[in-house]
């Protein structure tokens, strides 16, 4: 394919609640959805990178600056023969995964389009419906926090996560179980804890969670691995990994024993898929995690969890859950049996409701 346009939005999407989790709060999301045209077809992507460094250093302005300074000069007008080519034709601009990722969905919607391919179908998905759960921010109290996990178990959601930071974590994590026993249950600390400060943490390892998330510093694998050694609860990577290279060396060290894959931090599908690979092959369970995106990127997590090696349920919730509105017309709904269906169509296979978008839209920018 040869792209002969691509159009760059900031969106500003406002979350039905709040979110909160131990690097801060948001009432809106921010991304940046790239428009791609070529071969008289529109390929669309969500760049996950948010307003503000507190998940990755990657921000809406650095992924707008790489993306319209360096990534989008470097295909413009080029063939692009695959995403695994346009993986190589940007292989020299370091870091800024997210930048990356964003376009190269758009290039596996594209691709999808080509060839009448779901992304499911592309990437050798194997199911039509994908287990999930729900990620629920810091709350108030304990109690607001078992109130609000009570309403989600009541939509139907059989996994709960909850957010924790130092001073807002056992106390609600034991609410949480005492209150309901029987649900899967996993906590996300998102790097909030040093390898001492984390000894708090212990009681956790009773409470039968499916896993502990990112509880140190992104660049703390090793430390990491000291941690595992003192929970039978499993450690799971989000922050800390960004390469197959990363879970594999992980996984040597024992730094964790479940990995959480998200496109967007690791540089895109195809890099995902590598991970995906990998673990399945040394049996390591991996999920997909989510970044609270909108329609586009939600299509894109359900073809990825689709895969055969994702046996835990993912961070993919219905529409719902984040947006009174959405860019995209289709809403996705949650099944019985807490489950949401892949999308089947070619590419992502969602269409974008033009006048949300418009509404949506803080800037936006077209290079050709
Ligand atoms: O750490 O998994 C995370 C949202 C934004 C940034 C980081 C994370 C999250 C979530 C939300 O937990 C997952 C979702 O999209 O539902
Ligand atoms: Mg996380």
């Amino acid at each position: 394919m040869k792209i002969e346009r691509v159009a760059l939005y900031h969106l500003s999407m406002p979350l039905r609640s709040p979110f909160e989790t131990s690097f801060g709060r948001s009432e809106t999301r921010d991304c940046i959805l790239l428009e791609v045209f070529a071969e008289g077809l529109t390929g669309y992507g969500e760049c996950v990178a948010d307003r503000d460094p507190g998940y990755s250093y990657e921000t809406i302005k650095t992924a707008w600056h790489i993306l319209c300074d360096f990534l989008i000069p470097t295909v413009l007008h080029q063939q692009i023969a695959s995403p695994a080519d346009f993986q190589k034709q940007t292989a020299a601009v370091r870091g800024h995964r997210m930048a990356k990722a964003g376009l190269e969905m758009a290039i596996w919607d594209i691709e999808g389009k080509l060839k009448g391919k779901s992304l499911r179908e592309l990437l050798g998905g194997t199911r039509d419906q994908v287990d999930v759960g729900v990620s629920v921010g810091i709350q108030e109290s304990p109690q607001a926090l078992v109130k609000v996990v009570e309403g989600y178990l009541s939509q139907g959601y059989g996994r709960i996560k909850i957010k924790i930071k130092p001073g807002r974590d056992v106390a609600e994590a034991e609410a949480v179980r005492r209150t309901f026993p029987g649900i899967q249950l996993q906590v996300d600390a998102n790097s909030a804890y040093s390898l001492s400060s984390a000894t708090s943490l212990k009681p956790l390892d009773s409470l039968n969670l499916l896993l502990i998330e990112q509880p140190l510093d992104e660049d703390d694998l090793w430390d990491h691995h000291y941690l595992q050694a003192q929970f039978t609860t499993p450690i799971c990577l989000d922050e800390s990994i960004h390469t197959a290279r990363h879970a594999r060396q992980a996984l040597e060290m024992g730094a964790c024993r479940v990995i959480n894959i998200k496109a967007g931090r690791v540089g895109g599908l195809s890099e995902a898929l590598v991970i995906h690979n990998l673990c399945w092959f040394q049996n390591i369970p991996v999920w997909c995690g989510g970044m609270l995106e909108t329609g586009v990127g939600r299509a894109s997590n359900l073809a990825l969890a689709s895969l055969p090696g994702f046996t835990l349920p993912g961070d993919i919730s219905a529409t719902d859950r984040y947006y009174l509105e959405d860019i995209t017309e289709y809403r996705f709904s949650l099944n019985p049996g807490s489950t949401i269906t892949v999308p089947s169509l070619p590419g992502l296979g969602v269409t974008i409701d033009r006048q949300a978008l418009q509404r949506f839209t803080k800037a936006q920018l077209s290079l050709s």
